[in-house]
């Protein structure tokens, strides 16, 4: 096989996806390393989780001046953001903005979608194929596949033979999908339902939203960026850089170092409101035990119940709404664009499909245990085969033969979320075990490839041909991960994704690194520091 692998398709280095961690990823191995590198993209362009999700309403949770990248003064000055919370094109915009200022597309293979990976041991070498049937090989794989990448379209039965449109948020056609005038059905209210629900809402003829949990949400707020903002950002880029990096959510934020059950109810309430005013994600940030402690928790949930008691006017509807099993932001915390102000007009009707599941769909609609709703479109905001989906699907097989599927058989097992034992010299970017995503993630990108390209070098000037996880530090990582997520609510919310709970057969470990993003950074440097501790240097 060998001989027939073009010297162009020989290379030092090749990254899986075109995201923000594939294109950083290219540029530092390319630019300030000088390896041979290319990408693999199998879209037809930049931009991974925000090329494909399209939805109405679709747009990103952290404000912008955070979701962006840092590690360059000239790349922060020669872009504006124009929202607090840009919408999917812009963020879009942003990606080709970076592919073009870097440089990047000449060594982007786009189309190309990569059916198995494959580690040549007496080569030395990572042997890719792609569904074409191409081969690339090279000494470093580095898949930058993102989290949320793998679509999570329940199997119910009858879908087939539904006779009108449906479609994941995750794969909206690029042309869009007329819905007006329209029956639509949206099954699932999680941060990309509730971003979908109330735009849907205003172009349908009628909606309805199918919810088996529902879900607290605190208001965007979104807004213009004002021009002395925009000017902030520019003129205090390094403030902002440092702040993130030393935030347990690597977000613009600090989070306040006090109990919520340390101040009065009053005093309390007053920190709530100024908090939902204010809107946002920062309305964790107002006491720094709202994950760890369940009473202080329940301060925070009793206010935002409350407030859905308030907004919505119909009392069995708000019920619906407000009657959340688990604890304020155990589950990714939505924020919202008048979402539960959706559920007060006279074309939106609320289904609780966690009393009266979905039976069957058929050509006219869905089936519950109660009715039957007649949809022309069903949207499926139904998340993701998170984490680990992605990197599943690409059939990767490391040292004798090893896939990835049999050794993640009871779950991922990384250390530091960056390499997988017996898959030697494949680096994974913002993988299971690393904080991913219970962080901002353009930071963290920054962090990850920061260190594997230091890596890289060290590996390149030493003259170290293999480098590979240790076992027993792996499992020892898979314990401080489980440790991590055990001193928060987290791991007690029932189908989280963040337990791999979502997706039927897949199997429960928790996957985030919940112990946070400065001291993640701080162990990953570390470690590196005492000479890749953990890892197996061969020469
Ligand atoms: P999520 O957060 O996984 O939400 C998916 C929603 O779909 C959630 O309400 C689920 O209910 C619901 N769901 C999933 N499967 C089913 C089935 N089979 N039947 C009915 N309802 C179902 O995905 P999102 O896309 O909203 O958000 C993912 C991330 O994307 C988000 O955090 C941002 O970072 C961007 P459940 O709660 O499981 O009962």
């Amino acid at each position: 096989m060998l001989n027939t692998i073009s010297s162009e398709q020989t290379l030092d280095a090749i990254i899986v996806g075109a995201g923000l961690s594939g294109m950083y990823q290219l540029h530092t191995l390319r630019d300030q390393l000088g390896l041979r590198v290319k990408v693999l993209e199998a879209a037809e362009g930049v931009g991974g989780t925000w090329h494909h999700n399209r939805y109405p309403g679709a747009r990103c949770d952290s404000e912008s001046h955070s979701y962006m990248f840092y590690f360059s003064p000239e790349l922060v000055q020669s872009w504006e953001w124009t929202e607090r919370y840009p919408q999917q094109p812009e963020i879009l915009r942003y990606m080709n903005h970076v592919a073009d200022f870097l440089k990047l597309r000449p060594d982007m293979v786009f189309n190309t979608r990569v059916a198995s990976a494959q580690f040549d041991e007496p080569h030395n070498l990572w042997r890719v194929i792609t569904s074409e049937g191409q081969v690339w090989q090279a000494k470093y794989l580095i898949t930058a596949v993102g989290c949320l990448s793998s679509a999570n379209v329940p199997a119910i039965k009858g879908l087939d033979s539904f006779q009108g449109q449906w479609v994941h948020t995750s794969a909206w056609p690029k042309e869009g999908v007329d819905l007006r005038g329209k029956r639509v059905g949206v099954v699932g209210t999680g941060s990309t339902g509730i971003q979908a629900i109330p735009v849907i809402a205003e172009q349908a003829g009628h909606l309805t939203v199918f919810q088996r949990t529902a879900n607290y949400s605190i208001p965007a707020r979104n807004a213009p960026l004002s021009d002395d903002f925009k000017r902030h950002v520019k003129q205090n880029a390094n403030e902002i850089r440092a702040l993130m990096q030393e935030t347990p959510n690597a977000h613009c934020f600090r989070i306040k170092q006090r109990s919520a059950l340390e101040v009065s109810d009053e005093e309390r309430q007053a920190i709530y409101q100024a908090a939902w005013d204010k809107g946002g994600l920062q309305f964790r940030a107002t006491f720094d035990d709202l994950l760890r402690d369940k009473e202080a928790n329940d301060t925070a949930a009793i206010f935002i119940k409350h407030k859905i008691q308030q907004v919505v006017q119909d009392p069995e509807v708000a019920a619906l709404l407000s009657d959340i099993d688990h604890p304020f932001a155990a589950k990714r915390p939505p924020i919202d664009s008048h979402y539960f102000e959706t559920f007060n007009r006279d074309n939106v009707h609320l289904v609780d499909i966690r009393h009266h599941p979905i039976e069957c769909i058929d050509a006219n609609g869905i089936q519950t245990t109660q009715a039957h709703y007649p949809l022309d479109v069903i949207v499926f905001a139904t998340g993701f085969d998170a984490m680990t989906g992605s990197l599943l699907r690409m059939n990767i097989s490391g040292r004798d033969g090893l896939a990835l599927n049999d050794a993640w058989h009871a779950g991922p097992r990384t250390y530091l979320g960056l390499q997988v034992p017996g898959f030697p010299n494949m680096f994974t970017i913002t993988g299971p075990g690393s904080p991913s995503v219970l962080c901002n993630l353009p930071p963290q990108i920054e962090q990850h490839v920061n260190w594997i390209t230091d890596c890289i070098a060290h590996l390149q000037t030493h003259g170290i041909k293999q480098m590979e996880a240790d076992a027993a530090a792996s499992d020892d990582w898979v314990q401080q991960v489980n440790d991590a997520a055990n001193a928060t609510l987290l791991p007690q919310v029932r189908h989280s994704w963040y337990l791999g709970a979502n997706v039927p057969g897949k199997p429960r470990v928790f996957m985030p690194y919940a112990g946070g993003f400065a001291r993640y950074r701080g162990i990953c440097d570390e470690v590196a520091a005492q000479g890749y501790r953990g890892f197996h240097l061969r020469t």
